[in-house]
């Protein structure tokens, strides 16, 4: 049995899809990010981050307990588990670890700072915003560049995938439409229509109200903790 701690946030998002694609056993546990509970001494012990999605998998790959924090690391500890979206190759697998990377490195981040300072930063974030939003936009047209002549970003459907599809729900949020990138659009949509990812969906918005209770109840001190704006 493996333990997910999160919310439903898009590096959450991806553990949820690869579980239900790889057919693994597991159990949800919410940390309620917006109160601060990361940074409490329970959850440190997962991940001394401070950051969702940990996994705590009980029948570990050497038959111990294992307690895997990083998304990317997380997908690629459950894929050796399930023994698939391993490419055979060296070169496959290189080169779907490098779109794997190039999520974690850059359109998570990347995309994750333009949320910040389009939904929730009020004040003097024009140079800011702009930086963000041309990097965000940099890095659609990279993936629809990428995805014109071939199917899925590396190889065989698989983590490089999975690592990217759930960030792509803010394209229309950053002022972009889906006609702009049709090659990101076909692959988006069919990477939708995937049983497993459907599930996932399921699960995910039976724990969006978990998120909303948190919201409800974080204070102006909490979200400034939250969003690091105090300081450590
Ligand atoms: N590089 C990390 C990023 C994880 C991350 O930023 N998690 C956010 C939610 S998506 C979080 O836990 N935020 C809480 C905080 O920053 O205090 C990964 O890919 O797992």
């Amino acid at each position: 049995m493996i333990d997910l701690h999160g919310m439903t946030s898009p590096n959450v998002r991806k553990i949820f899809i690869a579980l239900e694609e790889l057919g693994l056993q597991y159990r949800f546990h919410h940390v309620k990010v917006l109160l601060g509970e990361q940074f409490g001494p329970r959850f440190r012990a997962l991940n001394p981050n401070s950051k969702v999605p940990v996994i705590v998998d009980h029948d570990g790959l050497d038959g111990e307990p294992v307690t895997v924090f990083e998304s990317g690391a997380i997908l690629l500890y459950l894929a050796e588990k399930a023994g698939r979206f391993l490419p055979s190759t060296r070169g496959a697998h290189y080169e779907m670890l490098q779109w794997l990377m190039l999520q974690v490195a850059n359109v998570g981040p990347m995309l994750g700072q333009l949320n910040h300072y389009v939904m929730y930063a009020a004040e003097g974030n024009d140079y800011s915003l702009r930086r963000y939003r041309n990097e965000a936009l940099r890095l659609y047209a990279l993936l629809d560049e990428r995805l014109a002549d071939r199917r899925f970003l590396a190889g065989d459907y698989g983590l490089a995938d999975i690592a990217t599809w759930p960030w792509l729900a803010y394209l229309e949020r950053h002022g972009q439409s889906w006609a702009q990138y049709p090659n990101l659009r076909r692959w988006h949509d069919a990477i939708a229509l995937r049983p497993a990812v459907t599930r996932a969906l399921e699960a995910i918005a039976r724990i969006e109200k978990d998120d909303a209770a948190t919201m409800a109840e974080a204070s102006p001190a909490t979200l400034d903790r939250f969003f690091n704006r105090t300081g450590p």
